[in-house]
């Protein structure tokens, strides 16, 4: 059983020791309050403890919130394009930094290779297009409806800023917060996934090592109720950015309301990928591939349905399952597989629970469907990539996030048919539509409910200068990437400069 791996025994002193890794608080590693720590490990080798971490408590957040604060006061003082070349430093020192960094996320999360590269790389571009932010942070300069008098509107940062960041993607999400939050001149105490905590350090140390000051970044590992929910009540942090499950977010999103923070909210997906009878089936079939078992199907934007028009059905169905069944599951460390475990016992016990529910739901299992524990995936958390067909849209392996490689194929009988299929759902985050009519392609970017829309690709792949987010019970209206996380980590202020001197009243004194 799963849960035995988890309890394996540790092996220390062999090849290496296992690291322990403290709080970064001020400037320093500091232990928990609490005394404990807790294991990071391998989920494609439980054996392997990738480090060791400190299981931290309320005491911990306080004192990481009062660092924070503290720098805060010279942090914000520093100009924007001083602290942008910070970090842009550190845009070029990942780079250097890239091949190490992305092994160890290999170890500590399971996606392959090719995928822990894009996603140091995405913190890197993120890094170079923040600090290209820092000659910008535009705000409106206006014209005043008085003589004499001036009017613009400036963006102040806000102070202490909590973040709370998934698994998935452990060093791209970490990036999307913090750095547009100290770009614009917060400082951060962030809460790294328990699964991941290692891409986090890695990604902070370059920060620092680059100038990053102390205070500035915090890191406070741990538990969900015991570090994230201090996190979302402390008085003293003024915004709090999730990334998770629906569930979670809706707590953190009522908590955060009592001390009116400003609170990001990145949640759950169910993201639907339309292929009609005029798609290029080829490019259809590789891109539902990638979608669908990229990252093990453990991305917020994975594509876990294919809603499929009814005159290529069968043939899409057949191909991608041929396609689905050579995929080679493993090790991500070994650049032939194509396909990671899952993140640990839990998240694979949800997968194959959902491959027993869309049994007895009368979905029909066409490829996949169990767990891979011979030989070499004896010490993983691995699974076989795994498609339903014939799905109804109302079965929950089409309504809920399931967070795995479990796809499920819907039959349409034409594009209409197939967005009311795609919009009947609680969720919005990202959608594609393969199709090569032109009208059709742009009816759809029009009426999908979600927040991202690609045509011609899978619903993965999002570019960091862009919007990212969804709608309905994916967040709650707020973007990270582009301008809308600049948006999110400042405050306006609005400034008049009356160089009149008289006193002069806007609305009444108007010329007759
Ligand atoms: C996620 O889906 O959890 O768009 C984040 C993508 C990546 C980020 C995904 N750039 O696929």
């Amino acid at each position: 059983m799963a849960t035995d791996i988890l309890t394996a025994p540790t092996i220390v002193g062999t090849a290496t020791r296992t690291r322990v890794y403290k709080n970064f608080i001020d400037g320093e590693w500091v232990e928990a309050s609490t005394g404990e720590t807790f294991e990071d490990r391998n989920p494609a080798d439980t054996r392997e403890v990738v480090g060791i971490f400190q299981k931290s408590a309320k005491a911990d957040v306080d004192a990481a919130v009062d660092a924070a604060k503290r720098a805060f006061s010279k942090w914000r003082l520093v100009p924007a394009p001083r602290r942008a070349e910070i970090v842009y430093r550190a845009a070029e020192m990942l780079i250097e930094r890239k091949e190490e960094y992305s092994r160890d996320m290999t170890r500590e999360m399971g996606k392959i290779l090719k995928e822990t590269r894009g996603d140091v790389q995405e913190a890197i571009d993120t890094a170079y297009y923040m600090a290209g932010e820092g000659r910008r942070m535009f705000g409106p300069t206006t014209p005043s409806e008085l003589p004499n008098k001036f009017a613009m509107a400036v963006r102040q940062p806000l102070g202490v800023c909590g973040l709370i960041t998934p698994w998935n993607f452990p060093m791209a999400i970490p990036s999307w917060k913090l750095l547009p939050a100290i770009i614009c001149g917060n400082t951060c105490v962030i809460k790294p996934a328990q699964d991941t905590p290692l891409s986090t350090f890695n990604f902070v140390r370059t920060l620092t090592d680059a100038g990053v000051p102390r205070g500035v970044i915090n890191i406070v590992t741990g538990f969900g109720g015991r570090v994230g929910s201090p996190m979302t009540e402390h008085p003293d942090i003024r915004a709090i950015s999730l990334t998770g499950s629906t569930d979670v977010g809706r707590t953190v999103g009522t908590t955060a309301a009592k001390t009116f923070k400003h609170c990001s909210l990145e949640l759950g997906g169910k993201n639907p990928m339309i292929v009609l009878d005029d798609a290029n089936l080829d490019l259809a079939i590789e891109g539902g591939l990638w979608g669908g078992f990229g990252t093990t199907g453990q991305r917020c934007t994975a594509t876990s349905r294919i809603i499929v028009q009814k005159g290529v059905y069968s043939e899409f169905v057949e191909r991608y399952v041929e396609r689905a069944k050579t995929l080679r599951v493993g090790n991500g460390l070994d650049e032939t597989i194509e396909m990671g475990p899952a993140i640990n016992a839990g998240q694979l016990q949800t997968d194959l629970g959902y491959v027993e529910i869309g049994r007895s739901e009368g979905a029909k299992l066409k490829c996949g469907g169990n767990r891979l524990d011979k030989g070499d995936y004896q010490h993983g958390f691995f699974m076989e990539p795994t498609v339903f067909i014939d799905v109804d849209p109302k079965m929950r392996i089409a309504q809920e996030e399931i967070f795995g490689p479990v796809v499920s194929i819907i039959a349409c009988e034409n594009l209409e048919h197939a967005i009311e299929i795609a919009n009947n759902i609680q969720y919005g985050l990202s959608s594609s539509l393969y199709t090569r009519d032109v009208n059709k392609a742009f009816a759809a970017m029009r009426d999908l409910q979600a927040g991202i829309t690609y045509v011609n690709a899978p619903t993965i792949g999002a570019e960091v200068h862009l919007p990212f987010g969804g709608v309905k019970a994916t967040g709650n209206g707020h973007r990270e990437g582009g301008i809308g996380a600049i948006d999110f980590y400042t405050e306006w202020k609005s400034v008049y400069v009356d160089y009149s001197d008289r006193l002069q009243k806007a609305q009444i004194d108007r010329p007759e």
